[in-house]
């Protein structure tokens, strides 16, 4: 596991010369940069340890323009390496370095000042105390101040050493074993192509190991790569443990539209976002508008502070919605910066995101102060349990995983079990309402607490049902259900009989005249409204009617070929081998439920055919 240390500091003050005489290795790799002296663009370089270990470095360019490409380097970094030259003291990006750097919460930092053969030892000091006093209320407070020169080499070797406790400091930080421990995270910051070789994109690998071969998926965007060769210092790896700097060369039909500040990930919780929930570290008004940097990304955003998002959290912090340009990766807990050019200088604010994807719709109203306020304490600490809760929390539902905050929950129980108490109560010797109803009933309480899609409600009603089955606050039989004490009233065995053999004689594609089937099974007319009342049989008109099981295949059937094409009742004779009577009477039957609709040139899908059989994915 690699720490990477990313440089900070005003223009000129020797960052780059700094990491030259700490590795040998120049940062300044442009041609251009090394024309003009100054750092343009990141670089990096790195340094073997004594122990074996490698530092990883990310050196970043001190121009007030060039701001933009320090956050770059910063977005991905485990520590900072300030520099301050001796002759120059604190300066502009001094100052805004150590502003964005604190607002990522970059904790873990050391401090150079350099260039101290060009000054007398009191002034260096005077520098040494003034970084510190300016860093005691930020997030680098404590770092440890170390003089050096870039040019003689005086002070290196304590500034190596320096940079070994640093690490030391990164490694027993608990928030670095949480990260070691998550799916594979790459922010590209670079992507490049190389004659024969293909695609190369290089950035730093959060989480865990990542090995050749492996699939990941580009985020924003809907593509997956192959990693078909990994690098670490330009040396070829078929594995590497989080952390550290790392070239991918990639396959892939994705790879062309490959850029600095697309993620390449396995990690379900990384979603592409331009709506994002948040903690800012103080409230700022409604629609002020922002650069936001995350990882290697940027993108124009506008804080949406108003009605209920504008939520005050402990601390002076604030809740609010960012709307941004452009879709970014995201993940819950993701430290971000927001940049405005203000007429009175920069103005920098940190955030973290709470939620890449905001509840929505009737989720909204869920949005309380104590919701957001959980989650925040939850992202805040990284604590994913308790994100995870939080977050189920604020939407009511997590629909992928079938599950429900306790509240909603609660509420689709108590509509399932009113709905057969309701039944119970309206037909006392029923056998109790069907199964179907009394999901519907949970479905539509769900969807009165959050925001589900039809289908989503129906499976999370489901798993309910079945829930309170186990559980056994409703008995269920066959496709019945009741109240564990309701006996439903005793049916005269011999009618019994009968009902069972005229569902029997339906049960098939060209069932007999309802009257005649019903006279041969012997059945009387109230049992056979008791068949159709209790859902066993579907009765079209006054001579036709089907068994349950059988109408459902018909009408299957029918969806699934009116889905391809409009669908013609001649198509759907030939296709079920019936005649023109019953086909005719089935679409009737099915538009009148909407569940194909009739057009000119056939029945199309309705309204209320279920989801996926209208030809919308
Ligand atoms: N005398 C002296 N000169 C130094 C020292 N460190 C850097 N310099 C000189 O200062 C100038 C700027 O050094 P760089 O290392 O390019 O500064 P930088 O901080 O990387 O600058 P940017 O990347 O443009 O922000 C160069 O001419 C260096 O030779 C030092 O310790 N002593
Ligand atoms: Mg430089």
């Amino acid at each position: 596991m690699t720490v990477v240390v990313g440089t900070g500091g005003h223009i000129d003050h020797g960052k780059t010369t700094l990491l030259r005489a700490l590795t040998g290795i120049d940062a300044d790799r442009l041609p251009e940069e090394r024309r003009r002296g100054m750092t343009i663009d990141v670089g990096y370089a790195h340094l073997a340890l004594p122990d074996g270990s490698e530092l990883d470095f990310v050196d970043v360019p001190g121009h007030d323009r060039l701001v933009g490409n320090m956050l770059v380097g910063a977005g991905e970094i485990d520590a900072t390496l300030l520099v301050v030259a001796a002759d120059d003291g604190l300066r502009a990006q001094t100052h805004e370095h150590i502003d964005l750097l604190d607002a990522l919460d970059v904790r873990h930092a050391l401090v150079a000042i350099t260039k101290a053969d060009l000054v007398a030892a009191a002034r260096t000091g005077e520098v040494c105390e003034a970084v510190a006093a300016r860093l005691a209320s930020t997030a680098l407070a404590g770092a440890p101040v170390l003089v050096a020169s870039g040019t003689t080499g005086d002070g290196i070797k304590e500034l190596r050493a320096g940079l070994v406790r640093l690490r030391d400091r990164v490694l027993a930080d608990p928030a670095w074993a949480a990260l070691s421990a998550r799916p594979v995270r790459v922010a590209v910051d670079r992507a490049f192509r190389i004659k024969g070789r293909g695609t190369v994109v290089t950035g730093t690998l959060r989480g865990g190991a990542m090995a050749r071969a492996q699939s990941l998926r580009v985020v924003p965007g809907d593509a997956t790569v192959r990693v078909r060769e990994i690098q670490v210092h330009g040396v070829p790896a078929d594995q590497v443990a989080g952390g550290g700097r790392t070239a991918l060369n990639l396959a892939g039909e994705a790879v062309a539209g490959l850029h600095r500040g697309v993620v390449l990930t396995n990690d379900p919780d990384v979603h592409p976002s331009d709506r994002w929930l948040v903690r800012l570290a103080a409230p700022v008004p409604d629609r002020s508008r922002f650069r936001v940097h995350l990882g290697t990304a940027a993108a124009e955003a506008v804080i949406g502070r108003s009605g209920r998002d504008a939520i005050d959290l402990p601390g002076g912090a604030a809740a609010a919605v960012l709307r941004l340009d452009a879709s970014l990766a995201a993940a819950t807990g993701d430290r971000f910066v927001l940049r405005r050019a203000a007429t009175s200088g920069p103005a920098v604010l940190g955030g973290v995101i709470l939620d890449p994807l905001p509840a929505r719709a009737v989720s909204r109203r869920r949005q309380t102060p104590e919701r957001v306020a959980a989650l925040a304490a939850a992202a805040q600490v990284g604590d994913l349990v308790a994100v995870r809760a939080a977050r189920m929390d604020l939407h009511g539902i997590v629909a992928s995983e079938r599950r429900m905050a306790p509240d909603v929950r609660d509420a689709a129980s108590a509509a399932a079990l009113d709905a057969v108490r309701a039944h119970h109560a309206a037909r006392p010797g029923d056998a109790g309402p069907a199964l179907a109803a009394v999901r519907s009933a949970a479905a539509r309480a769900i969807r009165r607490q959050a925001t589900a899609t039809p289908a989503d409600a129906a499976a999370l009603a489901a798993v309910l049902v079945d829930e309170l089955v186990t559980e056994g606050r409703l008995v269920r039989d066959g496709d019945r259900v009741r109240a564990p004490d309701h006996q439903p009233a005793a049916v005269d065995p011999a009618v019994a009989a009968a009902m069972d053999r005229l569902v029997e004689a339906l049960a098939v594609l060209a069932p007999p005249s309802l009257r005649d089937a019903a006279a041969a099974a012997g059945c009387p007319p109230a049992a056979v409204r008791e068949l159709e009342r209790n859902g066993r049989i579907v009765v079209l008109d006054d001579d036709l009617a089907y068994a349950m099981p059988t109408y459902r295949d018909l009408a299957a059937t029918a969806l699934a070929l009116a889905a391809r094409e409009p669908l013609a009742p001649a198509t759907f004779r030939d296709a079920t081998g019936t005649s023109r009577r019953y086909v005719l009477a089935i679409l009737e039957d099915l538009d009148r439920r909407g569940v194909l609709r009739r057009t000119p040139t056939g029945h199309v899908p309705g309204p209320r055919a279920p989801a996926g059989a209208r030809g919308e994915t």
